[in-house]
């Protein structure tokens, strides 16, 4: 890739580390907490992780109570990139490269190529001084690329293991969501099953938010992606405030939880933002969805406003409780019968195929939606088994319930406005984007304590960094059991263990702050327009985090 200004600028900035992981890395305590156990599904988990269960929480303090021995070894570690993009991967890498240098320059970092499969396939390049230096602080995560691969069979397995010994390792760095730090705490207790002692180590990665609990307060990647939408939103409600003639309907990636969307309301300060556990909870239908949008279109009409913005969290769908029923038995009749689905090409016959085999009341819904998002539901799913969210046209769908209910309302005379809708989907568009002050810190602080857990010696572990409200060098790193952030769940047709989804809280201080606020955005224009992110300036402008973080941990 040729390099921009931007990027060139951005190669001399010095990402900040906390206090506790400065300096010369023998000077690195450890202090360990009490053994911790699952969220839930304890004897279960207990069994599957005999190895790994249960550990302490690690913190690294300057003059801990026990200092690491040997720490200065000579280490050879594997990392993947897992899953969907999230800016500041390249800085992980790269905090990673740095402590693992420091630690003994003649360790050796090895990137697996394409994600999991570069490690099933022992596909890998050594990341050299001069690869790491070219990506510094930038977004994306072409360093090394990325993917959906899932480490499942024996086969696979087998083949991991394999891989690592062939290549000498000492340890494996998986940067990934939750479900591929499921996979690195499966890795990790095989590797130990099979006799080696080779680590495995997680990096909390997710654009969505959506890992995290009290010890991992955010996840890498979703400072950036909501800032760059939310720049986006806020053009957009400008550009609708000038013209006075569109209601922008703007569907945010997020796949499951509505931490995008809800952040994003809070920094532009939309009409309408659904947010998909609200809708769940309290069990609305798609016709009261559209209900709602409609209060304010109509609300804004009466004051002569024919245009305004609505956010729409990717995965609304699947928190519909009638469609979430119907998303369910779709992902279990298929995953059951893969083969003879995927045989049937055509639509017609595969609805035909699913009328025998789903409910009759799921089955009448996938008869009312238009077609065409109706075949967004049969769609692959992801090595997961999740259904692609990021594929369904929720935001047309929306449009085409708000103009037939808008158009009756007309002809009972109970609306005299315009409706004139544009769709559109921000989601590819915020992954790859520059990482914002924030994110190159954290992300380098991430690779870096991961590295301190592996000179620690420690396997099954997520890196963590906490206090992120604070200065960076307040910032407190260390490690979290991936087995205390498990439960057993529903995949494929039957339960296994994955790490909890943490969905928006709607106790928590940033929906009930954004409920304060929403029904005078409903109808007032009130849009804020945050503009670009900024790297240079006053800190307060630079390096403040999101709005839900600070509301989430100030008073
Ligand atoms: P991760 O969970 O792997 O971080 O990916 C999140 C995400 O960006 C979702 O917001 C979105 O639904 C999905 O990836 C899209 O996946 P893909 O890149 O495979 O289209």
């Amino acid at each position: 890739m040729n390099i921009s200004i931007l990027q060139k600028e951005r190669y001399n900035y010095n990402p900040k580390l906390p206090q506790s992981l400065c300096g010369s890395v023998d000077d690195i305590d450890i202090e360990t907490g009490i053994p911790t156990e699952a969220i839930s599904d304890l004897a279960e988990l207990r069994d599957i992780f005999k190895q790994t269960y249960g550990k302490p929480i690690i913190t690294f303090a300057k003059d801990g109570e026990k200092k690491i021995e040997n720490s200065n070894r000579e280490i050879k570690v594997g990392v993947i990139l897992s899953g969907g993009q999230a800016p500041g991967g390249h800085n992980v890498i790269a905090g990673l490269f740095d402590g693992l240098k420091k630690g003994n320059p003649a360790s050796t970092l090895y990137g697996f190529k394409g994600g999991p499969s570069g490690l099933i396939e022992n596909k890998t390049i050594t990341l050299t001084n001069e690869i790491i230096d070219a990506y510094r602080n930038t977004g994306g995560f072409d360093i090394i690329g990325s993917g959906r691969t899932k480490i499942e069979t024996p086969e696979q397995f087998a083949a991991s293991l394999e891989t690592a010994k062939k290549l000498g390792l000492d340890a494996i760095v998986v940067i990934g969501g939750d479900d591929s730090n499921t996979n690195a705490a499966l890795l990790a207790e095989y590797f130990l099953n099979n006799g080696t002692s080779i680590q495995v180590i997680g990096c909390p990665k997710t654009i969505d938010g959506d890992l995290k609990n009290e010890h991992i307060e955010t996840s890498f990647g979703f400072d950036t992606a909501c800032k760059t939408y939310s720049e986006l939103i806020g053009n957009l409600s400008r550009d609708t405030n000038s013209a006075k003639k569109y209601w922008h309907f703007i569907k945010l990636m997020g796949r499951s939880a509505s931490h995008i969307a809800l952040e994003c309301a809070l920094q532009t300060q939309p009409n309408v933002c659904l947010i998909s556990e609200e809708i769940e909870e309290k069990a609305m239908s798609l016709n009261q969805i559209v209900d709602q949008i409609c209060a304010s279109i109509v609300k804004r009409a009466s004051n002569g406003d024919n245009f305004g913005i609505v956010l729409i969290p990717e995965g609304l769908v699947e928190f519909i409780p009638d469609i979430k029923k119907l998303i369910g038995e779709l992902n279990d009749t298929i995953a059951a019968q893969a083969q003879e689905f995927a045989a049937i090409t055509n639509f017609i016959d595969q609805l035909y195929w699913l009328s025998s085999r789903i409910s009759e009341p799921s089955y009448r819904i996938m008869q009312s939606l238009p077609p065409d998002i109706a075949q967004q539901f049969l769609m692959d799913r992801d090595p997961h088994g999740n259904v692609q969210v990021s594929r369904i046209e929720t935001e047309k769908l929306l449009i085409g319930m708000a103009e037939k209910k808008l158009a009756a309302m007309k002809e009972q005379k109970q609306y005299s406005g315009k409706f004139s809708a544009l769709a559109h989907f921000f989601g590819y568009e915020g992954r790859c984007a520059f990482p914002s002050n924030f994110d190159a810190d954290y992300c380098y602080s991430l690779g870096y304590s991961a590295f301190v857990l592996i000179a620690a010696g420690l396997t099954g572990y997520l890196s963590s960094v906490k206090n992120l409200i604070a200065p960076a060098s307040q910032w407190i790193a260390g490690g979290i059991p991936l087995t205390m952030m498990m439960n057993l769940e529903q995949r494929h047709g039957s339960k296994k263990p994955v790490i909890k989804k943490a969905l928006v809280e709607l106790n928590g201080k940033p929906f009930k702050t954004f409920a304060q606020n929403r029904d005078t955005w409903a109808e007032k224009t009130s849009f804020l327009v945050p503009g670009a992110i900024q790297y240079f300036g006053p800190s307060e402008v630079c390096d403040s985090t999101t709005v839900t973080l600070r509301l989430e941990h100030c008073l």
